[in-house]
């Protein structure tokens, strides 16, 4: 395969880890954990996860390499997130280094491989042709759920045959949640396979006291804050469009608000604080109108929005449509057998509540169209797949003509559209990520060699030099509450929004009036950087800066 002169380069550089993880380690177990909420149920539920202490690893002064053999299988669950394949490759330098009869398999094609038994060893040859790389190629990831008995049952005939003692998850909120369920039921079962997970997703929604971040948010945020800033040049350059950016995210705005931080642009929408106002749609296209009509004012007929991808569940009238629409089209063959949009559209209206069904009928009929397009596995809207900014656009649109028919408005709207989200989640894994991906990989494999079950790796302190981040296994449970899913109770770990208190939110409330200013106050990012002066190449998110300062 034609390799790029980076990928040639990158296949040589050596991930920086925690220093404690570099000789031998010894594990340090703190106190008695319990979960987040919901403590008797959790604890009822998981009799043989729950309470475990959180650990630490540290450097052995006499550490004695482990000289049992053990076989592990990896999955990758999934979104891909940059950095996946370093943690692979970090479980599996941990492996040989520890023991060079250790085993990796990877299961292929995501969790699914794990119940159909398709897999593949992963040895140093192959290994070495992905370190350092984006992608999730090496084993192929999938969003297949791990919840029910007969799967877990079919993964142990497959660890069984390959001789596997310990899975690896690399996955999001629900994927560990599941990786905590099957460690659950392995242990209760005596089956002797342990599973360990590793905090994945681009959302950097699966954050907590515990996890400072999930691996491939700094990636992502910084090749979509690259192409924001980038616009925002041309903008200021032509000075003859407004940009109407969507960004990639699901339900969490983390992303649009990391890219905003990094980039400045004139307006920034937060899902979260759009719930928390109460707001509807018009109240943002008003919002942006203004601003429109500020900067124009100004002779300034330019500007860039940044739009998070699930806005549009997060206006409590929009929720509610979106609610009647899952209900009625989950199993819905009726729906399914129907040819043709219209009449798609009119049984849809005779089915809808009366004020949704004004919503759905004010709505722009592609828009109307995405809304009941096919859901994901866990039942819910693609959001991904709706336009918001094309929406928007056509709302602002019609706003604007009606202020300049008030004479509050002089000017042009001129627009163009754009949606971020594939281009960031296979990048090439910034410092940050590569380094922090391999160390996850190296922490897996000391819990899974002390034999521990139902963790997550974790490793924390991330704005210190790499040397100094502290490496660990959280307790899954630890992290969990009770939440209405597909009208049951079930545990899950809890999904982190945006916190309208957090300091991140905070500063771009303090200055987002200055950046919609006539006086545009944009930032250009550029691109990622491998090497250089580590204050270009090493930066963790402003997110993470702020956060931890
Ligand atoms: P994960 O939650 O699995 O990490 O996936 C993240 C994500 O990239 C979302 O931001 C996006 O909404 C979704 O995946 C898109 O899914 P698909 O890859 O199935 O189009």
């Amino acid at each position: 395969m034609k390799k790029s002169p980076l990928q040639i380069a990158r296949q040589s550089y050596q991930p920086k880890m925690p220093a404690a993880l570099l000789g031998q380690v010894v594990l340090r177990e703190g106190q008695a954990t319990q979960s987040v909420a919901d403590q008797e149920e959790i604890k009822a539920l998981f009799p043989n996860t729950y309470g475990m202490p959180v650990i630490t690893l540290d450097a052995a002064i006499n550490g004695r390499p482990n000289t049992t053999p053990v076989n592990v299988g990896v999955i990758l669950s999934g979104g891909q997130a940059p950095g996946g394949h370093n943690v692979i490759c970090g479980l599996f330098d941990g492996l040989k280094k520890i023991n060079p009869k250790n085993k990796l398999y990877g299961f292929l094609g995501g969790p699914s491989g794990l119940v159909e038994g398709r897999y593949q060893e992963l040895t140093a040859d192959i290994i070495d042709e992905y370190r350092n790389t984006g992608g999730f190629d090496i084993i192929g990831s999938g969003r297949t759920k791990l919840e029910e008995e007969w799967q877990f049952d079919k993964g142990i005939e497959v660890c069984k045959q390959l001789g596997v003692n310990a899975i690896v998850i690399i996955g999001g909120d629900d994927s560990n949640t599941n990786a905590c369920v099957l460690a659950e039921y392995y242990l209760q079962k005596n089956t002797g396979i342990q599973v360990i997970g590793c905090p994945k997703t681009i959302d950097g929604d699966l954050k907590n006291e515990m996890i400072e971040t999930s691996f491939g948010f700094d990636t992502a945020c910084k090749v979509y804050s690259e192409l924001v800033g980038n616009i925002q040049r041309d903008a200021n350059s032509a000075k003859k469009y407004w940009h109407f950016i969507r960004l990639m995210g699901r339900s969490a705005s983390h992303i649009a608000l990391e890219c905003a931080l990094q980039s400045q642009p004139n307006i920034c929408i937060i899902s979260e604080e759009v719930e928390a106002n109460n707001m509807t749609l018009q109240d943002i296209v008003n919002q942006i109108a203004e601003v429109v009509a500020a900067r124009a004012a100004a002779g300034q007929n330019f500007g860039t929005v940044l739009i998070p991808e699930g806005l549009i569940e997060f206006i409590p009238a929009m929720r509610r449509l979106i609610q009647e629409l899952n209900d009625l089209l989950a199993d819905n063959e009726e729906f399914v057998a129907m040819e043709g949009d219209d009449a798609k559209r009119e049984y849809i209206k005779t089915m809808l509540t009366p004020m949704s069904c004004e919503l759905y009928r004010s709505l722009p009929k592609a828009i109307a169209k995405q809304l009941t397009m096919d859901r994901d596995p866990h039942g819910n809207v693609q959001v991904s797949l709706i336009e918001t900014e094309k929406l928007l656009i056509e709302m602002v649109g019609k706003k604007l003509a009606q202020m300049k028919g008030a004479g509050t408005y002089v000017g042009k709207f001129a627009t163009q559209h754009h949606f971020f989200g594939y281009e960031g989640r296979c990048a090439i894994p910034s410092n940050f990520d590569a380094d922090y991906c391999y160390s996850l990989g190296q922490t897996a494999t000391q819990l899974i060699v002390a034999g521990k079950s139902g963790y997550m790796a974790v490793v924390r302190n991330l704005t210190a030099p790499a040397a100094e981040w502290i490496a660990g296994g959280v307790p899954i449970t630890m992290m969990m509450n009770m939440e209405k899913r597909n009208g049951k109770m079930k545990p899950v770990i809890q999904k982190a929004l945006v916190d309208l208190n957090g300091k991140p939110f905070k500063y771009l409330a303090e200055h987002r009036k200055d950046w919609a200013s006539a006086n545009s106050k944009y930032v250009y990012p550029g691109p990622v950087q491998y090497y250089g002066p580590t204050e270009v190449c090493d930066q963790p998110t402003r997110t993470l800066l702020l956060e931890n300062a």
